[in-house]
């Protein structure tokens, strides 16, 4: 724990706007340094607030929800990648805590007009914009608007507001209640996969505009911006920066295939026959640009023209799961598959879930209607029918968990979800390791908090070491700053830009001394105040089986590539989650113990989760 001198001079602004679209109020609310210190920003301040202030066990759709979206203390400062913001609430695909990490200039602006959050609360009367302006407030009639996807709807705003302005929207996945809609920004940076789109529809809020002229403030802003200029340059003579430019996180599907984690067909398989044909080089045969979030010069949004003349933005996980995972192999089909789920605003991890399980459940006669791995027009349509939720595509916009209870048979063992939240793009029947770090991500299945299977191919690959169960913790708390501080990850995790970097911009930023130990202890408390959000959202019905990976990768062996006849071990993996538990100081059920809490400084909330 550290103390800041006074609050609100340098780094953090101090203040939240909270806005209420039901009666149209907004208020300025101050922070303290002791919040700021223990909390720091970012996933930290989303956190706290929704543990503060969300009634448990209300329904995430209705008014009462939260929607926040939530900047770092190195936002939106002129270094390295610093144009990142996490939106949160309450997810209404889990039940549980629900964030993503979007690059855009909404929060680079939320900063700017003086604010380090923006707390949204009610339900407007009829479609609205809500636009900030510094200390302004307005809200703006979407009636034309509402029914447009992301695309149209960011495009008719900048046409008002301009190139630099902050914008997120939602498209029409997030307008009817898609439980995986997500929130979309400058046309291919999109969060929020636990369905903060169809939380910010069930407000009737299309879009957030923000802008912001204000100067960061910043206890030593000339060293501050050298040291960013630093940083940018050291970024640019990183050896693999080029290739980085070239095929960004796109390389991952030639790696996941010959690695055999790569999914195919509903996770059927680890391996795919075509995947050369999406991968990184075919990407590059098909690119036109790159793109990115602000003040980033690694962009790595592979802009591509997709199969019917379109620009689209291809990823890894993207191309994963609405390529190999649905059994599609022409990168050009794909990338029009992406892009419609960036116009839908939905997300494309759990979008290529949902098809991939639907494909299989019709394989297998569970459902009517005949669908066939790697037809692309019927997965568009399928897309669009999620989106305005028609007929079969109303079932599966409540995603697979929902979907599997509903069909029944034994659907609910090839449902590829943790807590709900769809599978990202790893199969892990042979790395262990990574299936605890999904099992046991704080927003159900995200590769996100930690991201160790590239570490897991090389060490100990099929084990279940204590050593391993560590590693997990390590990344999660590593990886965690950076959900606080509002910057993006890749510099560090792609490019080994150190991490010390960033303690020396916190340090010019706001005057004080930081260490890793302190913003990583910062991050094991948010950590547990997730879980414990978690555990006062499910009460007794909560268990260790929440952190289990989904039944295939313990029931089925993959049936082909060099890893043929690899699964998971079920009762060497109920020791392994244990291990982790005791690492953490989590009882055996996954639930914080009262002296763990206490150590991270959170008594209040062991009195409201905590029996031991
Ligand atoms: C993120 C998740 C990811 S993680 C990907 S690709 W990845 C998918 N992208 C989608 C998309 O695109 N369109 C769409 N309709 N749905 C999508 N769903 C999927 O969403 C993203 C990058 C990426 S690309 C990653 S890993 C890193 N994630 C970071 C993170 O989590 N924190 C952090 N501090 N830095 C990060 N840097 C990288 O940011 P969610 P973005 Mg995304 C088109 O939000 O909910 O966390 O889901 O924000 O601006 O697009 O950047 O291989
Ligand atoms: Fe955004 Fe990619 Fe740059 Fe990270 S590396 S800031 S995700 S463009």
């Amino acid at each position: 724990m550290f103390w800041l001198r006074e609050l609100n001079m340098f780094g953090w602004n101090g203040h939240f706007l909270n806005v209420n679209l039901s009666t149209r109020k907004f208020a300025v609310e101050s922070y303290d340094a002791h919040f700021a210190s223990r909390f720091i920003g970012g996933r930290g301040f989303a956190t706290k607030i929704l543990w503060d202030r969300l009634p448990p066990k209300m329904d995430p759709l209705s008014p009462r929800n939260l929607l926040i979206f939530a900047a770092g203390p190195l936002t939106g400062y002129p270094l390295p990648n610093s144009g990142k913001l996490v939106v949160a609430s309450k997810s209404p695909l889990t039940g549980g805590y629900g964030d993503g990490n979007i690059g855009t200039y909404a929060a680079v602006n939320i900063r700017k007009a003086g604010y380090d959050a923006i707390i949204v609360q009610g339900k407007a009367e009829k479609p609205t914009i809500l636009y900030v302006n510094n200390g302004m407030v307005e809200f703006l009639d979407a009636g034309d608007l509402w029914g447009s996807c992301s695309f149209r709807t960011e495009a008719q705003l900048r046409g008002v507001y301009g190139r630099v302005a902050g914008i997120v929207s939602i498209g029409q996945g997030g307008e009817n209640l898609v439980k995986f809609a997500c929130v979309v920004s400058q046309e291919g940076r999109a969060g929020g996969r636990p369905g903060i789109g169809a939380v910010m529809g069930s407000k009737k809020l299309k879009a957030l505009v923000v802008e912001g002229s204000k100067e960061l403030s910043a206890a030593d802003p000339n060293a501050l911006r050298e040291q960013g200029i630093a940083g940018y340059r050291e970024i640019l003579a990183k050896p693999n920066y080029s290739f980085w430019k070239r095929q960004g996180t796109m390389s991952t599907v030639e790696w996941a295939n010959e690695n055999s984690v790569l999914p195919a067909f509903n996770y059927r398989e680890g391996v795919f026959s075509e995947a050369e044909k999406i991968g990184g080089f075919a990407a590059e045969g098909l690119k036109v640009s790159n793109r990115g979030c602000p003040n980033c010069n690694m962009t790595c949004g592979n802009v591509v023209k997709d199969a019917e003349g379109c620009n689209s933005e291809l990823d890894y996980e993207n191309v994963a799961m609405l390529g190999s995972n649905i059994g599609l192999g022409d990168l050009g089909q794909v990338s029009v598959l992406t892009r419609v789920a960036d116009e839908f605003g939905l997300d494309a991890i759990s979008l290529g879930n949902v098809l991939g399980f639907a494909i299989e459940a019709s394989e297998k006669g569970v459902l009517a209607e005949k669908l066939s791995w790697g037809d692309f027009a019927e997965a568009k349509t399928l897309s669009e029918d999620i989106a305005f939720r028609r007929g079969l595509g109303n079932l599966l916009a409540d995603g697979v968990r929902a979907a599997a209870i509903k069909i029944g048979g034994n659907s609910a063992d090839w449902a590829m979800h943790v807590k709900g939240l769809e599978i990202s793009a790893y199969d892990c029947r042979t790395t262990p390791a990574m299936a605890l770090a999904y099992a046991t991500s704080p927003v159900g299945a995200h590769h996100k908090d930690a991201w160790v299977v590239g570490w897991e191919t090389q060490h100990d690959r099929f084990g279940y070491g204590e050593e391993k169960a560590a590693h997990v913790l390590e990344t999660q708390n590593t990886r965690g700053v950076f959900e606080l501080l509002g910057v993006c990850r890749f510099p560090f995790v792609n490019l080994g830009f150190d991490r010390d970097w960033y303690l020396k911009y916190l340090s010019l930023a706001t005057g004080e001394t930081f260490t890793w130990e302190m913003l990583s202890s910062a991050s094991e408390r948010v950590f547990s105040l997730v879980r414990a959000f978690w555990i006062r959202e499910y009460g007794d019905a909560w268990s260790s089986d929440f952190d289990v990976p989904p039944a295939r990768w313990f029931n089925e062996p993959l049936n082909q590539g060099p890893l043929k006849g690899s699964r998971l071990d079920r009762k060497k993996y109920g020791a392994f989650l244990q291990s982790y538990y005791q690492k953490r100081g989590w009882n055996a059920r996954g639930i914080p113990m009262k002296m763990t809490l206490e150590k991270l400084g959170l008594s209040e909330v062991a009195l409201q989760i905590c029996s031991d």
